[in-house]
């Protein structure tokens, strides 16, 4: 750290310590109001702006769309690239939302989003070929909601304990509304720092100013997240939890020992933490190498566990290097639409320490199962997928496949006119009466395509298609009519 901001530096340490958001950051600023006071007076930036003008980002003149461009770092704190600016996008000068693209390489000392009320529905956007870097602290949504889209780069300074937090606990309670973020990273979009937290609740509901952050979430689409240290899930009411999600290839790290994130009054880190929070894994393509996860019941409030959501048509494993504590967990996995049997490796762990984890209510027993094998540090899910009971897939003859289709039809046309017992006396569906007939090839083709997936929605063939067989079974029945005239 260069050592302007390092005086500024132990002054926001110092500052840190306090509970009070205002009070650290007007330590902050008087920081840097002692910095440019000690610059001043030894004569070697006294051209510069005043401290004061560190408070506000001057954006440039807005674009066609009505968004404020960060094009360059010069263009913001009269021509400099202050690496120690204290950003608020969207604060009580703004009187509304503010829509800020970032198009080149910027950087500051502090940001925050969404400060005041009335900046509700604040966006920033990165653009992919751009970077944002942080060099001590950034808080998104600090009063209100807002959407941060990372399509380039989001970094906290490298080598710096850059803390960025979603989801403010300034939330103002005579709004009603909760200070609520969304962050999400595009496919080539990254976010790396050394820590996040989602939903801040520092303060609790009898302090006064007590303030809600619930509902924030990082989702990241198929780009890349790094939490070096550690990434916390909280929140200030449990119906509303915060949430991280993982689409298609994303990718997801966390690898320090833990430290202390928040200042002395905050328990230690537990790398991976969701108190009481979602934690959902979709497409089962998704990359995840972290330290330790922690998935626990709400840190407040007695309501509430961690939820593990796995959605799509397959598993990620959640690489974990040293413990997984399922302290508090339930696994959802209404969304999973697997291809068949198989068992999954959930969580490939270094060792558990709680395992109190179940199935979200309503899970289907006969197909889900988990397994914890503590010895290997896994949890393992299984899949039996439900029985293939088609009535009308009667092909191949004692070994039917599980669709349908016009192997079936022929197996039907080629009993027509059974009696008794017959694999092609279908109908009624239920109470069969004894022969094949135009009832049976009506059931038939009203469960065409039907697969073993499907049997809950048969799908109704398209009219030009029924015509097509009617057409074909009129044109066989008649052959075999000649046949048996002939035969
Ligand atoms: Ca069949
Ligand atoms: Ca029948």
């Amino acid at each position: 750290m260069r050592f302007d901001a390092a005086i500024q530096g132990l002054y926001c340490s110092l500052a840190a310590l306090s509970s009070h958001a205002k009070l650290r950051t007007s330590l902050c600023a008087k920081a840097s109001l002692i910095f440019f006071i000690a610059a001043i007076v030894l004569g070697g930036l006294s051209a510069e702006p005043a401290a004061g003008q560190y408070m506000h980002f001057e954006m440039k003149t807005a674009d066609a769309n009505g968004d404020y461009l960060w094009e360059e770092p010069k263009n913001w704190l009269g021509g400099q690239p202050y690496y120690w600016a204290f950003v608020e996008l969207g604060n009580e000068a703004s009187m509304g939302p503010v829509h800020v693209v970032i198009t080149s390489d910027a950087e500051c000392f502090d940001m925050e989003l969404a400060e005041a009320p009335l900046t509700e529905s604040t966006t920033l956007r990165i653009r992919s070929d751009a970077s944002l870097t942080i060099n001590w602290r950034a808080v998104f949504s600090k009063d209100r909601e807002s959407w941060l889209y990372v399509d380039g780069g989001l970094y906290g300074a490298a080598g710096e304990q850059v803390i960025m937090i979603a989801g403010g606990p300034w939330g103002r309670p005579d709004l009603g509304l909760p200070s609520k973020s969304h962050i999400i990273v595009g496919p080539n979009g990254e976010m790396k720092t050394w820590f996040i937290g989602l939903n801040k609740t520092a303060r609790q509901p009898e302090t006064p100013g007590y303030g809600s952050a619930t509902g924030s979430e990082i989702v990241v689409n198929g780009g890349k997240l790094v939490a070096e240290a550690g990434l916390r899930v909280s929140t200030t009411d449990p119906a509303d939890p915060g949430r991280l999600v993982l689409r298609g290839s994303a990718v997801f790290e966390q690898y320090t020992t833990p430290g202390n994130a928040y200042g002395a009054n905050m328990p230690q880190l537990r790398g991976v933490e969701f108190w009481a929070g979602i934690w959902e894994i979709d497409g089962g393509d998704a990359n995840i190498h972290v330290r330790d996860i922690y998935l626990h019941g709400n840190k407040h409030f007695a309501e509430g566990q961690a939820l593990l959501k796995l959605t799509g048509d397959g598993v990620s494993t959640i690489h974990v290097a040293a413990t997984a504590d399922l302290a508090d967990a339930t696994l959802d996995v209404s969304g999973l639409d697997l291809a068949g049997p198989d068992t999954f490796t959930v969580i490939d762990a270094g060792s558990f320490i709680g395992t109190n984890i179940r199935f979200a209510e309503g899970t289907d027993l006969d197909q889900w199962s988990f397994e914890i094998d503590r010895p290997r540090g896994e949890l393992l899910l299984t899949y039996t997928p439900p029985p293939c009971d088609l009535v009308a897939d009667i092909a191949p003859a004692g070994d039917p496949d599980g669709i349908v289709d016009g192997a079936d039809l022929g197996a039907l046309l080629a009993r027509w006119k059974d009696t008794g017992v017959s694999v092609a006396d279908i109908a009624p569906v239920g109470n069969p009466d004894g022969i094949v007939d135009g009832a049976d090839l009506g059931a038939l083709l009203a469960r065409w395509k039907d697969t073993c997936d499907t049997v809950a929605s048969p799908v109704i063939p398209e009219p030009a298609t029924l015509a097509m067989f009617a057409f074909g079974a009129v044109a066989l029945l008649s052959r075999r009519g000649e046949q048996k005239n002939y035969g």
